[in-house]
């Protein structure tokens, strides 16, 4: 993986050379092929899929149902198997409103965890106050870690369904999820994934994993904004009703009667993110060209530089040293997590601060947010040392905490 060849695909890297750029659980760079994919779109087509009966149509749909298929064999899926929605928090609401909400019952259990992001537990809350169904909390280890055993106790045959994160985006853990599913399955229990941190780090295969239903978003893989997608079995999606009406989706439609298209169309309201969609496939082929294996092992190995180096400063606390992934969650004594984010811009090191939408992780961590620093496979050495002279500044300048 030649990383300053790669970097130099990235525009917003070629135009700020000083940037550290350390805030990628938020959001990836986009590379020249995915800016370029939407830009020929526009340019050459700019015109409605699946219904124009005119070839400049007929070709973007061929552009956009491609993209499907492209987008489908990057997680090992069939095409109608994936549904393309605004981002993970689409997708996840979606699996609660129509699978949710259509066979949840009261006295019915559902097990998350607390490391889970607000857009994947609380549509499973809302679910569970509607319907009367009981939420329980997969308890977590001292690392703040989610276990096959904790799971276990948690687990009963009342356990309809698991809405849990792959990959925590505080912690930077990775659920132990095969055996998790396995086990969910042996009650008849379905497992709502969130890979919104997993799907652009590494390797996700739906088959192997057997999971249920897989969200993602396309902006953090490198691709547009407004695009995300959910993945379901297809005799899931098959029996789940649309939770939105209206253009594209329908079939017939009479006075007293509606149908809809199959899946995934049924659930594809309105004009399509067709842009969003052809961009999202070529960033998924632009990260399988870099090898999802080469890019989780070298965020992992910035990861671990950036804490043997963050070690070294007395009063920075890190919450996640053993992170399989390369997201770090540290805080700097007495300093409030946007006090150090500030100063860090002042670097031109760009990372978040505060609960990062998981208020569960945050109050188990006794604090009010976290510095958050999470890296890509375009991230370098230099990128730490500019985070590491950050974080001694903001040091120097809050009073040598
Ligand atoms: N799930 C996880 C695990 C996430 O990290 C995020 C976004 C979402 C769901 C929601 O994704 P969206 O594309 O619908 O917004 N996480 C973050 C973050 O960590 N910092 O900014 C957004």
């Amino acid at each position: 993986m030649d990383v300053l060849k790669l970097r130099n695909d990235f525009p917003v890297l070629r135009d700020n050379p000083n940037l550290a750029y350390l805030d990628n659980g938020a959001m990836a760079l986009k590379p020249d092929c995915v800016i370029d994919a939407v830009d020929n779109y526009y340019r050459k087509y700019g015109c409605n899929v699946h219904r124009g009966v005119y070839k400049l149509s007929y070709e973007a749909t061929d552009m956009y149902e491609k993209a499907r298929q492209e987008i489908a064999d990057f997680i090992n899926a069939k095409a109608e198997e994936v549904v393309f929605t605004r981002g993970s928090s689409a997708s996840l609401n979606l699996v609660a409103s129509s699978y949710g909400l259509n066979n949840i019952k009261p006295g019915d259990e559902i097990i998350t965890s607390e490391l889970e992001h607000h857009s994947s537990h609380m549509p499973w809350f809302n679910v569970a106050k509607i319907k009367g169904a009981t939420i329980k909390y997969i308890p977590l280890n001292s690392e703040g870690r989610i276990t096959v055993e904790a799971f276990k106790s948690v687990l009963t045959d009342k356990t309809r369904v698991v809405a849990i994160t792959y990959v925590s985006n505080v912690m930077g853990y990775i659920t132990p999820i095969r055996e998790i599913i396995k086990l969910a399955h042996e009650k008849g229990a379905v497992v709502s994934l969130d890979g919104a941190q997993a799907v652009p780090h590494m390797k996700v295969d739906v088959k192997e994993l057997d999971c249920d239903f897989l969200s993602f978003s396309g902006h953090k893989l490198c691709g547009p904004t407004g695009i995300g997608v959910l993945y379901g079995k297809k005799e899931l999606l098959d029996n789940m009703e649309p939770i939105e009406f209206g253009g594209d989706m329908a079939d017939t439609v009479r006075r007293d009667s509606q149908t809809y298209k199959a899946t995934p169309y049924k659930f594809e309201t309105g004009t399509p993110i067709i842009a969003g969609a052809i961009g999202l496939a070529k960033a998924c082929k632009y990260l399988e060209k870099i090898g999802l294996d080469n890019i989780s092992k070298y965020e992992y190995e910035l990861k671990c530089e950036a804490v043997k180096e963050l070690k070294k400063i007395p009063g920075v606390k890190i919450y996640n040293e053993t992170a399989e992934t390369g997201i770090i969650s540290f805080n700097l004594d007495g300093v409030h997590p946007h006090d150090a984010a500030s100063v860090f811009d002042n670097h031109d090191v760009c990372i978040r601060a505060g609960h990062h939408c998981a208020q569960l992780i945050t109050t188990w961590l006794n604090t009010i947010g976290t510095v958050r620093a999470s890296f890509y496979f375009y991230n370098t050495k230099e990128d730490i040392d500019k985070f590491i002279k950050g974080v001694k500044e903001a040091k120097d300048f809050f009073g040598g905490f």
